[in-house]
C-alpha cells in the first residue's frame, strides 16, 4: 500500500473523462488500496482515481462516523440508474480544493449499480450524505468538479483563492 499524491486544481487532469475499468482485478485492487488510504490520511469521505492522477472510473468511500467502525466503499464503473426530484443542499468540500466549501444542490436520493472490488455487480440506493459523496465522486470521472454547479461569481472566488494559495505556497518551497 502507498500514499499517492492528490492532484489540486487547478490541473488539466482534473477536467478528464474517465475510463471504464474492464477488468477488476490485482493491479486495480492494489490502487484501490492506495487510493483508501490516500483518502484516509487525507482525511476524506471519498476519492476518484482521477484525483491521484488515474483516469479510470474507480471511487472510494467512507462516510461512516466516529465510534462507528469504518465503513470502506468501493465503486467500481458506477452509473447512476435512478435519482429522486427532491433535491438537497450540502456544504461540499473537494481534497482538490483545499480549504474551500460551498452549498451544491443535488438530488437527495439516487440508486446506484457498480462492479464492487471483487468485480462483483451490485446495487446500492443512498441518501443524506452517501448520495451527495457518490454523486460528488462520479462527476469527478466526467471532469465535473463540484465548483461547476455554483454561480460564475461563486466559482470565480474559489477558483482566485486557490490560485492564490498556490501562489504562496511555491513561494515558500
Ligand atoms: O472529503 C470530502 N468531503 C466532502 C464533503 C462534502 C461533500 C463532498 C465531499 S467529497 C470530499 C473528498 C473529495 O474531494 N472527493 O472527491
Ligand atoms: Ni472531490
Amino acid at each position: 500500500m502507498a500514499l499517492r499524491p492528490i492532484v489540486t486544481a487547478p490541473h488539466p487532469l482534473l477536467k478528464q473523462v474517465s475510463k471504464p475499468v474492464e477488468m477488476v482485478n490485482d493491479a486495480t485492487r492494489a490502487l484501490v488500496d492506495d487510493m483508501l488510504e490516500t483518502m484516509y490520511a487525507a482525511p476524506g469521505i471519498g476519492l476518484a482515481a482521477i484525483q491521484v492522477g488515474i483516469p479510470k472510473r474507480i471511487i472510494t468511500m467512507d462516510v461512516s462516523k466516529e465510534p462507528d467502525p469504518p465503513s470502506p466503499l468501493v465503486l467500481i464503473n458506477p452509473e447512476i440508474v435512478w435519482s429522486s426530484d427532491t433535491e438537497q443542499s450540502y456544504e461540499e468540500g473537494c481534497l482538490s480544493f483545499p480549504d474551500q466549501y460551498a452549498e451544491v444542490d443535488r438530488p437527495a436520493s439516487i440508486e446506484v449499480k457498480y462492479l464492487d472490488r471483487d468485480g462483483k455487480a451490485q446495487v446500492l440506493k443512498a441518501e443524506g450524505l452517501l448520495a451527495v459523496c457518490i454523486q460528488h465522486e462520479m462527476d469527478h470521472l466526467e471532469g465535473v468538479l463540484f465548483v461547476d454547479h455554483l454561480s460564475t461569481l461563486k466559482r470565480s472566488m474559489i477558483l482566485r483563492r486557490m490560485g492564490k494559495a498556490k501562489r504562496l505556497n511555491t513561494a515558500a518551497e
